[in-house]
C-alpha cells in the first residue's frame, strides 16, 4: 500500500515460525502499511515454510539464522540489507529456554545451564542483531523492536528462567536506547499479552492462562497477534519518532489491574 504509514521502510522481522508466529502478525500489519519485508527463520526444516509465508507478503528474502551463532546474526543481517538495499526496521520476535526449565517451581527448574541459554537465545540477541544492524539503520534513521511478556516484571506461574531472561531484554531496550538515541535509532518494546502460538504450544496450563486473562483484563479477552502487529506498525514508523526506550502493553490491559473480584 503505497500510501500505508511504512510506505517503502525497509524491515527486517527475524523470528518468524509459523503463521501463528508474532512475527507474522507484525508482517501482515507493516506489509499492509507499506513496509519491505526480509525474514530470519531458525532451522532447514522451516526454509520452505518461511519461503511460501514471505511470498505471500512480496518477499522473497530469506534466511536462515540461529541467533546462538555470531556468524548467522551476520549473514542475516547482511542478507536482508542487500536484499531491500538498506534497512530501517528491525524486528525481533525471539525467545527460547529448555523446555523442563518452563515446567514446576522456579527454583528446582532453574539450572545455570536454562539460565545460560535462556539468556544467550532470548535477550543477548537483541544486542547482537542490534550492533550488527547499527550501521544500516543509522544511514536514514531506524527503529527496533522487540517482545516481551509480563514476566519480566512479575513472578508468575512457570514462566520461571524466562522472567530474568525478559526482565535482562526489556533493560537491554534502555540501555541500546540510550546508546543508539545520538544515531536517530530508537528501540522500544512490546509487552505481549498471552497467545497461542507454537511457543505457547504444550506450556501446561496455557489454556487456563488465557481463560483467566479474558477474566480479569480490563478487555475481558485475550489479544492477537494482529493487534501486537498494529501496534508493532505504529511503534516502528515514523508516528512514533518521540518514542524509545519504552515497554508498550498490548495486554489487553492486564498488567494494569492488581485485584479482580469474581462474579456474584
Ligand atoms: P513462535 O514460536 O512463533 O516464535 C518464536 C521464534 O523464536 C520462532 O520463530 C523460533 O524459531 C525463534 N527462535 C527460538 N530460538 C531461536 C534461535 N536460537 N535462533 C533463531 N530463532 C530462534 O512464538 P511467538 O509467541 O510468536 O514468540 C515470539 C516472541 O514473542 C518471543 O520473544 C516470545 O517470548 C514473545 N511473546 C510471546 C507471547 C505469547 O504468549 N505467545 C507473549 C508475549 C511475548
Ligand atoms: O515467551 C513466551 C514463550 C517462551 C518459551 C516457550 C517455549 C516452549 C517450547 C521459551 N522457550 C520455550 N522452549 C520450548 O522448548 N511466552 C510469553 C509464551 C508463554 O510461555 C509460557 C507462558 C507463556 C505466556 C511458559 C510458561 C508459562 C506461561
Amino acid at each position: 500500500m503505497a500510501g500505508g504509514f511504512l510506505s517503502e521502510k525497509r524491515v527486517l522481522i527475524a523470528g518468524l515460525a509459523s503463521q501463528r508466529s508474532i512475527a507474522w502478525g507484525i508482517a501482515c500489519a507493516m506489509h499492509r502499511e507499506g513496509a519491505r519485508l526480509a525474514f530470519g527463520y531458525q532451522g532447514e526444516k522451516l526454509a520452505g515454510r518461511a519461503q511460501k509465508m514471505a511470498a505471500e507478503l512480496d518477499s522473497d528474502a530469506v534466511f536462515e539464522c540461529d541467533v546462538g551463532k555470531d556468524e548467522d546474526i551476520e549473514r542475516l543481517v547482511a542478507g536482508a540489507r542487500e536484499a531491500l538495499g538498506g534497512l530501517d526496521v528491525l524486528v525481533h520476535s525471539i525467545g527460547f529456554a529448555p523446555r523442563e526449565a518452563l515446567a514446576g517451581g522456579f527454583t528446582e527448574a532453574t539450572t545455570r545451564d536454562a539460565w545460560r541459554i535462556a539468556q544467550d537465545i532470548s535477550a543477548y540477541s537483541l544486542v547482537g542483531l542490534a550492533r550488527a544492524a547499527r550501521p544500516a539503520l543509522a544511514e536514514n534513521g531506524g527503529s527496533i523492536l522487540t517482545l516481551s511478556y509480563l514476566g519480566a516484571v512479575r513472578a508468575l506461574p512457570h514462566y520461571n528462567v524466562m522472567g530474568p531472561a525478559k526482565a535482562s531484554l526489556e533493560a537491554a531496550v534502555r540501555f541500546l536506547a540510550q546508546d543508539l538515541g545520538p544515531e536517530g535509532i530508537r528501540v522500544n518494546a512490546i509487552s505481549a499479552g498471552p497467545i497461542k502460538t507454537l511457543a505457547a504450544a504444550g506450556i501446561s496450563g496455557f489454556r487456563r492462562m488465557l481463560d483467566h486473562v479474558s477474566r480479569t483484563a480490563p478487555l475481558a479477552r485475550s489479544v492477537s497477534a494482529e493487534e501486537v502487529g498494529d501496534a508493532a506498525a505504529f511503534l516502528c514508523s515514523d508516528l512514533a519518532r518521540g518514542i524509545t526506550g519504552e515497554t508498550l502493553y498490548v495486554d489487553a490491559g492486564y498488567h494494569a489491574v492488581g485485584m479482580t473480584l469474581p462474579d456474584e
